[in-house]
């Protein structure tokens, strides 16, 4: 019966093992993304999007790009207080520690489109691309809201 038992513990021992390798090679994930529609005349607006880094190593967000067809380019912004002004300003890269969600929201970080070739309307979708400074990338079809 103790033999038995010890059996049991090498056997999950093992799955832990295969279930830990797996994730080595984690992906990064998301939740939540979506672009703010463009109001009247506007060619620049807004997405956001959680990550999670799935990897067992921390790494960063060091790009965003869409299709030259959907808008001249998209950036990385955020936002910081300059003097009473809250100001957007493009940042060069984003830490996504490993297993921690990082948000993207209102006020906060977010996917800049500027220079859109067409107003954004709710209920189609923008294809944005992730950049990831461990050379991979993640394509994000993101829908438009209101
Ligand atoms: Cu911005």
């Amino acid at each position: 019966m103790k033999a038995h038992l010890i059996g049991g513990a090498g056997l999950m021992a093992g799955l832990l093992l295969s279930g830990c390798q797996k994730s080595e090679q984690g992906e990064v994930t998301y939740t939540d993304p979506y672009v703010k529609e463009t109001i009247a005349n506007n060619t620049s607006t807004a997405g956001y999007i959680t990550l999670v880094n799935n990897k067992t190593s921390d790494i960063q967000l060091i790009a965003v790009s869409v299709a030259p067809d959907v808008a001249a380019k998209a950036e990385l912004h955020g936002h910081k207080m300059e003097g009473d002004i809250m100001k957007m300003h493009e940042v060069a890269s984003l830490d996504l520690p490993s297993g921690t969600p990082v948000k993207l929201e209102p006020g906060g970080y977010h996917v800049m489109l500027m220079g859109l070739k067409q107003p954004l309307i709710p209920a189609s979708e923008v294809n944005v691309t992730f950049q990831f400074s461990d050379g991979e990338s993640l394509n994000v079809a993101m829908p438009v809201k209101k």
